[in-house]
């Protein structure tokens, strides 16, 4: 195996203390940076986004996964002299207004971050006017909302309509999601993107980027 393939399968397990072993081989063995961003840790988080799709991962082995990839995140930075890994994108987050679920969105703000997206957290109960003045004050490229509630999930359309009223529509990649959330919902209120699970979030945010040209 190479020292590449050693950290998408430390990643995977959530082995915090391997994978700074496996990142130090890696820099002596002259890999970038970059490409151990890109080469190891975005194959990991698809890997473990395709595994709990196919439910041979659950809920604590996504998020023992994503915590190795922040932490290993962390040790790349400092190997480059605290240097920041490249931001591929800015995107501001929350759970919608009337609803306190986090620990989703919790896993998508740490897939995202293990991406290469710089992520604010707004928290839950987040009403819409915050989410779209945080966006702007945070010069976001996407905006992305969670909710669990089926009496929540409209203040998604709420933000939307919000947006085209301000004129800022285009300005954002929406993206939403949450276990009640659907692809058909999503088209009806107008988003960009859904995605069930958090590492295809942090994927498609990604390829969203990239469409648009900002990558
Ligand atoms: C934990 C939990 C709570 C906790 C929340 C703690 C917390 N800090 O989050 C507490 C106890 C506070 C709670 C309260 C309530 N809950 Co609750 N809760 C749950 C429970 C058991 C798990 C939710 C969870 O965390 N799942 C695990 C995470 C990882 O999954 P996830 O959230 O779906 O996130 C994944 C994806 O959806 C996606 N995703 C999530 N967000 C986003 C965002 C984007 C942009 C994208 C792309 C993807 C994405 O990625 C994530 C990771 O892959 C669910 C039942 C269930 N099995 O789902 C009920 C559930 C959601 N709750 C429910 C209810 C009814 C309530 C209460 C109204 C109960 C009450 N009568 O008081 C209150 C509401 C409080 C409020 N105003 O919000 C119902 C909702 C029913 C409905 N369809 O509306 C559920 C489904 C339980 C049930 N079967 O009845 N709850």
């Amino acid at each position: 195996m190479t020292v590449l393939e050693q950290i998408i399968e430390a990643i995977q397990s959530g082995k915090r203390r391997q994978l700074k072993v496996l990142i130090e081989d890696a820099m002596e063995e002259g890999i970038a940076a970059e490409q151990i961003l890109n080469e190891g840790f975005l194959p990991a988080m698809e890997n473990v986004s395709r595994k709990y799709h196919m439910e041979q991962f659950y809920v604590p082995e996504v998020i023992l996964a994503s915590q190795a990839m922040q932490v290993g995140t962390t040790i790349l930075e400092e190997y480059m002299g605290g240097r920041k890994l490249p931001v591929i994108g800015r995107a501001v987050i929350g759970t919608v207004k009337g609803d306190l679920h986090n620990i989703g969105k919790n896993i998508v703000i740490m897939m995202m971050r293990g991406a290469g997206f710089e992520v604010l957290d707004l928290g839950y109960d987040v009403a819409a006017d915050t989410f779209i003045r945080k966006a702007q004050e945070f010069e976001a490229d996407i905006i992305c909302m969670s909710a669990m509630l089926t009496t929540t999930m409209v203040e998604m359309k709420k933000v939307i309509g919000k947006l085209v009223n301000k004129g800022l529509r285009d300005r954002y990649v929406v993206m939403v999601g949450g276990a009640p959330v659907t692809e058909a919902f999503a088209a009806a209120i107008g988003a960009d993107l859904y995605t069930q699970d958090a590492g295809s979030a942090a994927k498609m945010a990604r390829e969203a980027l990239k469409e648009r040209g900002k990558l």
